[in-house]
């Protein structure tokens, strides 16, 4: 997906207003978009959630070896799903195998349990457009909710939302919910390496020090549809915390670009500059 220049500050040339005409045109174009499913004895789930999902361009699958038939349910009910089978070693390393998987301008991560209502996706899909390279759900800022989080884990969750703000320098409201979309581009720099359910920790705070540029968004988390969760808090909790210590040894944001990078009065010269030409050559 391109950008418009004026993200990167990057210097205007002449017949920028032209380009910025074009980047119009290019905004209004839909990016591809791959929802990314990590599946663990989902059968049942995925009944529901693969219907829900005709609007995405592509789906990866990355089922946990399940004795539940959900690879089958998968291939069946989204006959071209990528479909990859990998041991149950946690949600994290299947995350990663989606992520290599996929091909779309655009990943978006979403659970198999039904507890992520696919309505919301293209909510996420229009802040990558804004110019967001990472786009978390969030459950806690105004307009988000949950009907499934126990108050272990809204505690534990809260507090370790709390660290992140303090350690990473950010206002988030919400850091342990798999809602996210990204850019497919921005993937490698992530370097992501976690396993288990610190992945989307480890996805934010990197996206921070390689100085990406993030947004929240309201997201409402609905009940798990049936079977197990696969999370334990305590255990997660801490991978969570651990994560988050380990990536904070390097710089924090002292590279993130801002939105508009190029000061507007120096922009705002340019484009004058710009539009003096294109009517110099229209009147000549
Ligand atoms: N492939 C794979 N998927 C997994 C593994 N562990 C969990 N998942 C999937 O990751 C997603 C999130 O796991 P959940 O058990 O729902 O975790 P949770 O949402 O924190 O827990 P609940 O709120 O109780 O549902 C689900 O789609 C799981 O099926 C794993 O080891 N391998
Ligand atoms: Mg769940």
């Amino acid at each position: 997906m391109h950008e418009p220049e004026f993200l990167h500050g990057a210097g205007a040339r002449s017949g920028a207003l032209l380009q910025h005409l074009d980047v119009a045109r290019h905004r209004a174009t839909r990016p591809t978009v791959t929802a990314v499913i990590p599946t663990l004895n989902e059968a049942e789930n995925l009944r529901w959630l693969l219907p829900r999902l005709s609007g995405v361009d592509e789906v990866v699958v990355v089922d946990g070896e399940s004795a539940d038939g959900t690879a089958d349910v998968a291939r069946r009910l989204r006959p071209d799903a990528v479909v990859i089978s990998r041991p149950p070693t946690g949600k994290g390393a299947a995350m990663r195998a989606g992520f290599e998987a996929a091909t779309s301008d655009v990943i978006v991560a979403i659970d198999a349990d039904g507890s992520m209502d696919p309505r919301e996706i293209d909510a996420f899909v229009a802040l990558i457009c804004c110019g967001f390279d990472v786009v978390k759900g969030s459950r806690y800022c105004v307009g988000g909710g949950s009907d499934d989080l126990t108050w272990l884990r809204r505690a534990g969750n809260l507090l370790l939302t709390r660290l992140a703000n303090v350690l990473y320098r950010v206002r988030w409201t919400d850091l342990c919910y798999g809602y996210i979309a990204l850019r497919r581009s921005v993937v490698d720099r992530l370097n992501l390496a976690a396993d288990g359910f610190e992945i989307e920790t480890e996805l934010c705070v990197n996206a921070v020090t390689t100085g990406l540029r993030i947004a929240e968004l309201p997201s409402h988390e609905l009940d798990r549809r049936s079977g197990v969760s696969k999370l334990n808090a305590g255990r997660d909790g801490l991978r969570v915390l651990r994560t988050m210590v380990r990536g904070r040894r390097g710089p924090v944001g002292g590279a993130r670009p801002r939105l508009r990078a190029t000061p507007a009065p120096e922009r705002a010269a340019r484009e004058r500059t710009a539009l003096e030409q294109v009517l110099e050559e229209a009147s000549g």
